[in-house]
């Protein structure tokens, strides 16, 4: 069975974007993959964090995981610091990447713009650590955002690097989309994002995701609302197409043109169908919430599965290195 791999950050809240942009797609891939999914604890000690908030975020970041529709079941949930071999692969990595070829990474450049007091190397070598992620499991299939397209070329260049300069022991990996690869925040401007604090968090009472939905910001140019609006350009139609069926879309398609839909009428319509999504997954993770033991207990089974892969991966890396190995 082809082999998948991806992470999400203990940074905060899980949002729309990345439930439909990751987490939502995970699920859906796991009949036809072999699927290892992390919670990337040492992606988010990159920038400034409150350190005794990480270990709840951690268990909560692979809580909602379950909740959404993961378990032991269909895939290997662990944590990244509890598989050591991905820093150790990372640093042989950093002896084939080229430094011009991390400095351009656009996720680099903006992380390292909101975090003036504290660009460090960790920030800068991240994507090489994700390469090092992917690439111990020798899985070619990585289901991200589309933020993350360019950190996955990045990886297959790594890989080329090593298999031409050693052996030829790792896969090119390839990203996999979901049909929502880019939710903007609810500021209609940039990328919903957990730091960016423009999210709509999965987990929020109703009432909160009403209030930041009635408050987001739609297109532009419709000031009133006899206005005609467009859809291409409204970031409400783009999560509308996430959760809503084509019927629902060709009525907004077809009413925001001739301005037969106001914005809150057609917010309206995209609330009833987050709700309809989203509270399931609430009740799921308030009932998993009561035993945080089984959580543990799925981390240890996956971090031993995938402990198990690296070893063997990280064995044959030494091999090829040339290392003596006693
Ligand atoms: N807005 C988004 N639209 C679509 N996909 C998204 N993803 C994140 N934001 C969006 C995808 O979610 C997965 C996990 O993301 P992550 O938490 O590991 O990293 P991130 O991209 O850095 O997420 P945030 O929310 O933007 O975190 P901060 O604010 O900490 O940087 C990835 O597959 C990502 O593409």
């Amino acid at each position: 069975m082809k082999r998948i791999f991806s992470g999400i950050q203990p940074t905060g809240d899980i949002h729309l974007g990345n439930y439909v942009g990751a987490i939502r797609n995970w699920v859906y891939l796991t009949g036809e993959y072999d699927c290892i999914f992390c919670v990337v604890d040492y992606h988010a000690i990159t920038v400034e964090y409150p350190i005794e908030e990480m270990r709840r975020r951690t268990l909560d970041a692979a809580l909602i995981l379950l909740a959404c529709g993961l378990s032991p079941e269909n895939a290997n949930i662990f944590v990244q610091s509890h598989v050591r071999e991905h820093t150790e692969l990372a640093w042989i990595f950093d002896t084939v990447t080229p430094i011009g070829e991390v400095e351009r990474m656009t996720q680099f450049k903006d992380k390292a713009k909101q975090h003036r007091s504290n660009i460090n190397m960790g920030l800068m070598s991240y994507p090489v650590l994700q390469a090092a992620d992917i690439l111990l499991y020798k899985a070619g299939f990585v289901p991200v955002g589309e933020d993350q397209v360019q950190h996955i070329e990045l990886s297959r260049e790594i890989a080329r690097k090593f298999n031409g300069r050693f052996k030829p022991i790792f896969p090119e990996p390839q990203e996999i989309l979901s049909m929502a690869p880019k939710i903007l925040g609810v500021d209609g401007q940039s990328k919903m994002s957990k730091t960016l604090n423009n999210y709509i968090g999965i987990l929020e009472e109703e009432g909160e995701i009403w209030e930041k939905l009635r408050n987001a910001v739609t297109d532009v140019n419709r000031v009133r609302r006899n206005d005609p609006g467009d859809p291409a350009v409204c970031n409400i139609y783009t999560i509308h197409r996430a959760f809503s069926d084509n019927n629902m879309l060709l009525e907004i398609d077809k009413g925001c043109k001739t301005a037969g839909i106001g914005c809150i009428d057609c917010k309206k319509m995209l609330f009833g169908n987050l709700k309809n999504e989203l509270t399931p997954i609430r009740e799921k993770a308030l009932a998993l919430g009561k035993d945080m033991g089984y959580i543990e207990d799925v981390l240890a089974k996956g971090a031993a599965a995938c402990g198990a892969i690296a070893k063997t991966t990280m064995d044959e890396v030494r091999e090829t290195l040339g290392l003596y190995i006693p």
